[in-house]
């Protein structure tokens, strides 16, 4: 069974640099986060397979989705249950003829037509943003606000995971929209104490965003 989960934490270790990917994992997994998703640009492939390969033990020993950003190659040498793919990343029909139906394949948008597409590819999940503007992503596109994100939760018959932008403060807003999750960076990552943030964000994710 393909178990999305409803809490990402992408693990970043460019906008911080206290505590590795494995680390991050842990205390976020600690936390709540029932999924977490390897982002990482650069990097030696045989460094970065090495580290996704312990990600993915660390996911399956806590019963948490594990999902791996863009790198179809490294998705294959680890046998990695989840692939996240943007707009210009890897096409999704091409990854999932690759991958198979088993795979957890999602895919990033930031527009109505983009998530039609998503839908069309056969992706699993939307991962939909930024919602909010966001320095955590390079090139991200301008933020899509909370009315564009209820839309795309009405129109597209996939589960909607949030991203971009989210805070303690706008996540109640954003559970309000009607999306299966949301996903985050900084809230999490550049958090003094990211266990304590992800137990706080889980907790609201938990009442609907009422704490
Ligand atoms: N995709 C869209 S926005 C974003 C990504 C990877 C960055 C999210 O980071 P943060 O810190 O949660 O805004
Ligand atoms: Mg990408």
């Amino acid at each position: 069974m393909k178990k999305i989960g409803r809490f990402h934490v992408l693990t970043d270790t460019l906008l911080q640099t206290r505590f590795s990917h494995l680390e991050l994992a842990e205390l976020a997994i600690a936390g709540g986060a029932d999924a977490i998703q390897f982002r990482q640009k650069a990097g030696p492939s045989r460094e970065m397979i090495k580290v996704a390969g312990q990600l993915k033990d660390l996911c399956q020993k806590s019963g948490v989705t594990f999902i791996v950003n863009d790198r179809l190659d490294w998705t294959l040498a680890i046998q990695s249950e989840g692939i996240h793919l943007g707009q210009e990343d890897f096409p999704i029909p091409l990854a999932r003829k690759i991958l198979g139906e088993k795979v957890l394949i999602g895919g990033s948008a930031g527009t109505l037509e983009e998530a039609r597409k998503c839908l069309r590819d056969g992706a699993d999940y939307i991962g939909f943003g930024p919602v909010f503007p966001t320095t955590s992503k390079a090139d991200a596109a301008p933020a899509s606000g909370l009315d564009l994100l209820e839309r795309v939760v009405g129109e597209i018959s996939l589960p909607i995971i949030a991203i971009g932008g989210l805070t303690p403060e706008n996540i109640p807003r954003v559970m309000q929209t009607g999306v299966h999750g949301v996903a985050v960076i900084s809230a999490v990552c550049c958090q003094k104490d990211p266990r304590e943030a992800a137990r706080n964000l889980r907790r609201m994710l938990e009442s609907g965003g009422h704490v």
